[in-house]
């Protein structure tokens, strides 16, 4: 059946303007990326129709002996990409994978050590208002206000004053490497366990570009949707120690029947993921990222941390008179889409904020490199200091359609 086919004129002409959307603007969220035909398919398959409650060979439902095969690959290449014993490839999403490592882990009620999201973290570690913050005593570290950077010996005073039950690592917007061995020896010092949620960094651990945390965490929780490419979704690592509990926490825990589409399409991007021209992928996503804090650095925006080491940066843009939302409506206004973010130790409330979080994943996907990453550079930086100038705008506008249009998404995809 084809798009023409279809009897959903409504439905199918705002997916169709969402089509042209992401081919016509660069897209710099960093937690986006674009994903291949075979993922979309996969997605889009029959197996979107079956039930397989429970897990491959103990499913409560019949029919299940195919879908039994997709989940037991996916298992196999998720345990091989990042050399893990176990896993659980069923979460919806990355919270959902985050409820369940919680649930397996401790009691309600029991201290978490988590980065803030104020820093950098995650909804779901430890929100006041996710499930995280309303069940768990979570308490935060973040970064020192001199080097915007995770210090270990903080954290360990942290951890020693607090004594929590689990330390959690991983962040949704922090540019740095994160020291896995660092904090998961913090852990054991304290008698905590080692949780890391690597959801934006999945990717480049994958391809050897971060290092892994799989050897140092009792459970890693990750989002396939991010750098790893892949469908929207989470998916757990685990020791042998925890892989029952984590079972019981995500299915009946925390989730019913499983998405097989999904879980076929985490199948294929985990094989993607596998190979030398992902691995090559990853390492340009980094490149492109260091291009292009190096261009906007140059173009005298402010880098929060000076920098960074994956693949995203936070840009403090109040130098320049703008709150991130300024920042993120003016970028939006010629077609560079990307998020305002709160940068550390902001005054601004969250709907404002002082940066912008702009990240490579989605861009090196189409194609672009370190030139275009200059050039792009250079776009943002005449933007944000256009101060709302009609010609300059217009001629960014143009030279953003240019790139586009040289970097089109789905012939570079298609091929993944
Ligand atoms: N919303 C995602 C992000 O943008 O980082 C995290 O869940």
């Amino acid at each position: 059946m084809t798009q023409e086919s279809f009897r959903d004129d409504l439905l199918w002409r705002a997916v169709g303007a969402e089509a042209l959307r992401q081919e016509s603007h660069l897209e710099l969220i960093a937690s986006e990326n674009h994903t291949s035909c075979e993922v979309m398919a996969a997605m889009g398959s029959c197996l979107t129709d079956k039930y397989a409650e429970g897990y491959p060979g103990r499913r409560y439902y019949g029919g299940c002996e195919h879908v039994d095969d997709v989940e037991n690959l996916c298992r196999e290449r998720a345990k091989d990409l990042f050399g893990a014993s176990h896993t659980n490839v069923q979460p919806h999403s990355g919270t959902q994978a985050n409820v369940a490592a919680l649930m397996a882990l401790i009691q309600g009620g029991d201290r978490v050590l988590a980065m803030s999201l104020d820093h950098g973290g995650h909804l779901s570690h430890g929100h006041p208002k996710n499930f995280s913050g309303l069940f768990y005593d979570f308490h935060a570290y973040g970064v020192e206000r001199e080097t915007e950077r995770i210090e270990l010996e903080r954290v360990r005073e942290l951890a020693l004053e607090l004594r929590p039950k689990l330390l959690m690592a991983g962040a949704s917007a922090y540019s740095r490497t994160i020291d896995f061995e660092g904090l998961a020896s913090i852990a054991r010092e304290v008698g905590a366990h080692f949780m890391v949620d690597m959801a934006h960094i999945a990717g480049l651990v994958a391809a050897g570009v971060h290092p892994s945390p799989v050897e140092h965490a009792d459970v890693t929780t990750m989002t396939t949707h991010k750098t790893l490419r892949g469908p929207r979704g989470g998916l757990i690592l685990c020791t042998k120690e925890w892989i029952k509990k984590i079972n019981s926490a995500v299915f009946p825990g925390g989730q019913g029947g499983p998405f097989m589409h999904a879980i076929a399409a985490k199948a294929v991007a985990l094989r993607e993921a596998n190979s030398a021209s992902y691995r090559e992928y990853a390492g340009k996503v980094v490149a492109n990222a260091s291009a292009l804090a190096a261009t906007l650095a140059d173009r005298g925006l402010r880098i929060v941390s000076g920098g960074t080491d994956n693949h995203l940066m936070l840009v403090d843009v109040t130098p320049l008179g703008l709150t991130g939302a300024d920042a993120e409506e003016q970028l939006g206004a010629v077609c560079i889409t990307c998020n305002k973010n709160l940068i550390p130790y902001d005054e601004q409330p969250p709907m404002k904020a002082s940066g912008i979080r702009i990240g490579t994943a989605a861009v090196t996907t189409r194609g672009l490199g370190t030139v275009e990453m200059e050039r792009m550079g250079g776009l943002i930086a005449e933007v944000l200091g256009a101060r709302g100038d009609g010609a300059v705008l217009e001629s960014v506008r143009k030279a953003v359609g240019e790139l586009s249009e040289a970097f089109p998404i789905r012939p570079a995809v298609a091929g993944v």
